[in-house]
């Protein structure tokens, strides 16, 4: 059901992106420059408005347009030109301006380019004053939306291109997948009109492969916060020029309009979102504004699950068998875990698995020993494990409440922004972050993350939940992640396959335990 997303704070060479767009143009640049990125820009229409009204509207001639558009293609012909990564729509007034641009994307892709298309569209303002004419929405719907890999309406926005009502969360997700037959890559509602009422604002993506519904701390006191869509749609074209997935630049986009509206201040009658200085390798996130995932319905209830006695999990092996559980716990050991990985052509019988696991928590539960059961959920209750530890693609699979009922905690694999909101939204007893080096142990689609995303990670998320680092970690490693502040490192090969395992142990502890 889900979809590995591919992300994390690759260092990427610098790219740029181009805004295409009329009023909202001046929200696009704000993100642009507080995150230090290079933009082109080109404008589409003039419009007189202020908070309360659309007074004039001047849409731009197709040619001037298109000579906009040919400026911005021959600057990026310059040796020294950023790549093109990205492109954001806005306003585009009317059916010429919308054959431009379209004409543009497709002579882009025809030299063999293929920038990530976000488009907002942009049909009318908040006061009603329409911004797209009717024949430009209809060459909106069937021109350009097919060749957008994001599109990004708004409640009313989305009610208008689809016809359908969207008053509730499985009516928005019926219009959101109804929006994706126009044939665009994915779809994302930005919520911040969809139930006002609640706590949170809630937006909904949707893609042929992934789907989920994100939320956001709602700050009502500033429910009037101008120009926040552009923002979210320009936040989401800069995080795909810096190289994320789609899933990861929407949810760093989230995380700063709450941060703009959470800091926002009035001007003239409404409120203006404040960004701030932003840094362009972690988006300056702050665990206040950081949403949480899931893919059912926003409204469903979390679970309550255990917390660990720490914060801090020590020294962590990851262990295939009782009998390296029992090995390690005579060297000290106090958190491990049993990941009983099975033989798809020769799995082991459930009665095996079952024995093996009985065995293993009988032999840590008179010591007072953190023992976690990777995937067997089942048994883990059945037995009263401390813990339990699931990846992505279990966490919805599991019946996280059964979890929750048995006081059994839960630990979660993550690997990207996307996944830690998911993570987020379970309410985990400890989150992993991996891998952080190259790891030979398990197959991995996802780039290592080194050692300064930790650095990271400890600063949004320590004191809030146990964070434990793994992948390639050895003794040298885990003294250089002992400094970013982690409470724990987990580790296979740098016990398991030392040609001493007890000495490799008693290293790992003593460098843990030492500063
Ligand atoms: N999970 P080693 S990396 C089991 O990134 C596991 O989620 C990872 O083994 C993740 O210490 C990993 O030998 C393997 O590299 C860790």
């Amino acid at each position: 059901m889900i979809n590995p997303v591919i992300s994390v704070s690759q260092p990427q060479a610098a790219a740029s992106v181009l805004l295409i767009g009329g009023a909202g143009l001046q929200a696009d640049w704000r993100v642009v420059h507080a995150l230090g990125m290079h933009a082109y820009s080109v404008t589409t229409a003039v419009t007189a408005q202020n908070n309360t009204e659309v007074s004039e509207l001047g849409v731009l001639p197709a040619w001037q347009v298109t000579a906009q558009l040919e400026s911005v293609m021959q600057a990026l012909k310059q040796a020294d030109a950023q790549p093109l990564a990205a492109i954001k729509m806005g306003m585009l007034g009317d059916e010429l301006v919308v054959a431009a641009v379209c004409d543009a994307v497709l002579r882009l892709r025809e030299q063999g380019q293929s920038p990530r298309i976000i488009i907002d569209p942009v049909i009318a303002a908040s006061s009603g004053t329409r911004l797209l004419t009717e024949a430009g929405e209809q060459a909106l719907r069937e021109q350009l939306l097919p060749l957008a890999d994001v599109i990004t309406p708004n409640l009313n926005e989305l009610a208008q291109l689809t016809s359908l009502p969207v008053s509730s969360v499985s009516e928005v997700e019926t219009a959101v997948n109804a929006l994706l037959d126009t044939g665009a890559t994915s779809v994302l509602l930005k919520g911040g009109h969809f139930n006002p009422e609640s706590a949170t604002s809630s937006d909904y993506f949707a893609s042929d492969s992934l789907r989920f519904w994100l939320m956001g701390t709602r700050w009502p006191e500033r429910a009037n916060v101008r120009g926040t869509g552009c923002l979210f749609a320009t936040a989401i074209a800069c995080a795909s020029a810096q190289g994320y997935s789609v899933a990861d630049a929407i949810v760093l986009a989230k995380t700063l309009v709450s941060r703009g509206i959470r800091q926002a201040v009035p001007v003239a009658g409404a409120y203006q979102a404040c960004l701030g200085d932003v840094s362009p390798d972690d988006w300056s996130v702050d665990y206040q504004d950081f949403p949480l995932m899931t893919p059912q319905s926003p409204e469903a209830p979390r679970p309550e699950l255990a917390r660990c006695d720490t914060l801090r999990l020590g020294i962590y092996p990851v262990v295939d068998s009782v009998d390296w559980v029992e090995k390690l716990i005579d060297c000290g050991i106090t958190t491990i875990q049993l990941r009983l990985k099975t033989d798809t052509d020769n799995p082991p019988s459930e009665q095996a698995l079952d024995t093996q696991i009985q065995q293993a928590v009988s032999v840590c539960k008179d010591r007072n020993i953190r023992l976690f059961i990777n995937d067997h959920w089942q048994l883990a209750i059945k037995h009263g494990a401390y813990g339990i530890h699931l990846g992505q693609e279990d966490l919805y699979e599991a019946d996280l409440q059964a979890i929750a009922n048995a006081g059994c905690r839960l630990g979660v694999s993550t690997h990207s922004y996307t996944e830690v909101a998911r993570a987020l939204w379970v309410n985990p007893s400890y989150i992993a972050l991996g891998p952080i080096y190259a790891t030979t142990s398990k197959a991995m689609p996802w780039v290592p993350q080194g050692a300064a995303a930790v650095e990271r990670w400890v600063e949004l998320l320590d004191g809030e939940y146990p964070l434990v680092a793994i992948g390639g970690i050895n003794l040298a490693r885990a003294q250089a992640l002992r400094a970013t502040g982690i409470g724990s490192v987990a580790m296979i090969s740098a016990i398991t396959k030392a040609p001493d395992y007890q000495a490799a142990t008693a290293e790992l502890q003593a460098v843990w335990d030492s500063q």
